[in-house]
């Protein structure tokens, strides 16, 4: 059975964590699947992903068996974090296309990690996150460090990360993290919806915003101001950009092709 399924309709890339005996955990293999799903996701036809999990979990986090079988060899970490976990962030974060996660079930660990890195949260109501990292005396990684503290500010994502207490989607909700929560048959439709609307959506611009969020997040004012100005400068160039301002002038929904 595949770890990772994957497959794209309607330019949305779907991937599917698919280790659902094991809650979806991330053995190496399934995090090198993980990593080129991403890397596939990256093809200009695609223009939205879609994250989500089989079975009853979205996704439980580094599986514990690989990784006490690795501690008790004396490999600690076996490098796993810099060499499956950062990339894997950094491809969510740096895409430059909407990633949606679509939070069926628990999120734990790195598994709540993941969902945290992407652009957008949809859960079903069965939906649980925990950070879990303190219950086995770790810190936080797979960037819940940098993630967490954007979308709850500094004080929630401590009291998160150090308590670790788990958390329902209502919670997730109030919190910020989700941005719908659904009745669980409706999870994968729903989700669905969102992304092909991403898909059809200006694929240029959205790109430009999540730069333009990312390089915010870390610069003054005066810099994030003047790359903006870059940014639109280049939007304003697109195709998408001069049909739009067509269709909005002769009172007509704009088609988006993408660029
Ligand atoms: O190298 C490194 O390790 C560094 C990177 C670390 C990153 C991390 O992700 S650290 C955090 C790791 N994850 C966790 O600590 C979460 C562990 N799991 C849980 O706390 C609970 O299982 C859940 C809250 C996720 C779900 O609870 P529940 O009661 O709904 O289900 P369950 O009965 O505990 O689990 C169902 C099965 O999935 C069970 O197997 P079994 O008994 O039916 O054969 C359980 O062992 C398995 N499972 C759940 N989580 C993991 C797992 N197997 C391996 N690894 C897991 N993370």
């Amino acid at each position: 059975m595949n770890d990772v399924l994957y497959s794209v309709d309607d330019a949305v890339a779907t991937i599917v964590l698919n280790r659902p005996e094991a809650m979806n955990a991330l053995t190496v293999r399934a995090k090198t699947a993980l990593l080129e799903a991403l890397s596939s996701a990256q093809a200009p036809s695609v223009r939205a992903v879609l994250l989500t999990g089989s079975g009853r979990a979205f996704c439980a986090g580094q599986d514990l068996t690989e990784h006490a079988a690795n501690l008790e060899a004396g490999r600690g970490l076996d490098g796993t974090v810099r060499a499956h976990y950062n990339p894997i962030v950094r491809t969510i974060i740096e895409m430059d296309k909407p990633v949606v996660a679509a939070v069926n079930g628990v999120a734990a660990g790195a598994g709540a990690s993941l969902a945290f890195a992407c652009d957008l949260r949809i859960a079903s109501e069965r939906a649980r996150f925990a950070t879990a990292f303190s219950g086995i005396a770790l810190a936080p990684d797979s960037g819940a460090s940098w993630t967490l503290q954007r979308l709850v500010g500094t004080a929630r994502a401590a009291e998160l990360l150090l308590l670790g207490e788990p958390f329902g989607a209502d919670r997730a909700l109030d919190l910020g993290i989700v941005s719908r929560v659904v009745p669980a048959g409706d999870l994968d439709a729903e989700a669905r919806a969102l992304a092909v609307r991403l898909a059809q959506g200006p694929t240029s611009a959205y790109a430009a915003t999540k730069r333009a969020l990312r390089f915010a997040a870390t610069s003054s004012p005066a810099e994030a101001l003047e790359l903006e100005a870059d940014l639109q400068d280049a939007c304003v160039r697109t195709k998408d950009h001069l049909n739009a301002t067509r269709a909005f002038l002769a009172k007509e929904r704009p088609v988006f092709e993408g660029h």
